[in-house]
């Protein structure tokens, strides 16, 4: 257990975050929920697959945008609610995007490129509304997407934050010195053999500009590519970011989680990082499905009182795992493992 007092700010209560303790004579710092996979590949008539997903806190119950491969094999993004973040009902119908409104206090109409694909949904409330971020086909190229709800019904697309090629754009939970930040990774047109995180900031969610190069692959687990992961959490000691890196085996590409903490006013400043991963794809779920060996985390649920954290991730590309840390024991893990 940790001896350091980490505390987790800007999260409210969540009572009923999902967890389960760390299993007797388990030495990592995250470890699996004991009925993974939470959603099954099946779930919907519709579905070929459904993983790499994002999920929130709404009201008392849970809400969340799914990543569904259809079984065309197009790639959708569906809502989804659920009583105990563990159990959840997905709507069959993929999400309509209302196209057009454009940005915070600019109720303007615009064209946006129709939709294609979305996947790889990133969830967080700023403000007033959740925002979602995703993997958007511009011209049939991939790029970041941006949209918001209030309810999880009526979502509205806003413009494109950036130009192809484009992945893993992830907002910040508050704007940071009077701007929204959302980190990125630009990529190729295919399955991008290389890849660094970096940052860009915008006054409206419209523009994007200031961008900051935050970090490159460093260590042998995560030598390929790097790619943010959940919402990044504020603690006392700086911007907790989850991430995917992937190591090119001979057998092709293996995705695992690291962890590395931010600098809270200037966010490209990287304070600590955790040189080892800390899940990497083990479990039978993990390592056979459409992608073998791919764990690929896009949320995390956390109490502030009890610092217990859930994180959400996508399994072999096929289904949706859950795991679970202690804040405090995994920042000062990666304290410890910096270099
Ligand atoms: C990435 C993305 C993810 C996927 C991963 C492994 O490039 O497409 O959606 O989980 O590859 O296939």
């Amino acid at each position: 257990m940790s001896n350091m007092h980490i505390k987790i700010i800007g999260c409210k209560s969540l009572k009923n975050i999902p967890f389960e303790k760390k299993p007797i004579g388990c030495k990592d710092v995250i470890w699996r929920y004991s009925g993974n996979p939470i959603i099954k590949r099946d779930s919907l008539k519709c579905s070929n697959s459904i993983f790499n997903s994002a999920v929130v806190p709404y009201g008392d119950r849970f809400a969340g945008v799914f990543r569904v491969d259809d079984r065309r094999r197009n790639m959708q993004l569906h809502a989804g609610f659920s009583d105990d973040a563990v159990n959840w009902i997905l709507d069959e119908k993929k999400i309509e995007w209302l196209n057009g409104i454009n940005t915070v206090g600019d109720d303007k109409t615009s064209e946006i490129n129709p939709w294609q694909y979305g996947y790889d949904p990133r969830v967080v409330f700023i403000e007033d509304r959740w925002w979602v971020t995703w993997c958007n086909g511009l011209d049939w190229k991939p790029t970041i997407g941006v949209g918001y709800t209030f309810d999880f019904k009526k979502f509205v697309q806003c413009e494109n934050a950036f130009l192809p090629f484009n992945r893993n754009g992830v907002l910040f939970p508050r704007k940071i010195q009077n701007k929204y930040v959302m980190l990125s990774r630009p990529s190729d047109s295919g399955h991008t053999p290389f890849g660094d995180i970096f940052i860009s900031q915008s006054p409206d969610m419209k523009y994007w500009g200031e961008h900051r190069h935050v970090m490159s692959p460093k260590h042998p687990w995560e030598s390929k590519k790097i790619g943010a992961g959940p919402i990044p959490i504020e603690t006392s000691e700086g911007w907790l970011c989850i991430y995917h890196g992937v190591l090119e085996s001979c057998n092709g590409f293996v995705y695992s989680f690291g962890a590395a903490i931010l600098d809270i006013d200037e966010p490209w400043k990287v304070k600590y990082r955790c040189s080892e991963y800390l899940l990497s794809p083990q479990e039978i779920y993990e390592c056979a499905g459409d992608v073998p060996n791919v764990t690929f985390p896009c949320a995390a649920l956390c109490d502030p009182d009890t610092g217990r954290l859930a994180i959400y991730y996508g399994c072999a590309d096929t289904h949706v795992g859950l795991a679970f840390a202690q804040v405090d024991e995994l920042v000062e893990h990666i304290i410890k493992k910096n270099f």
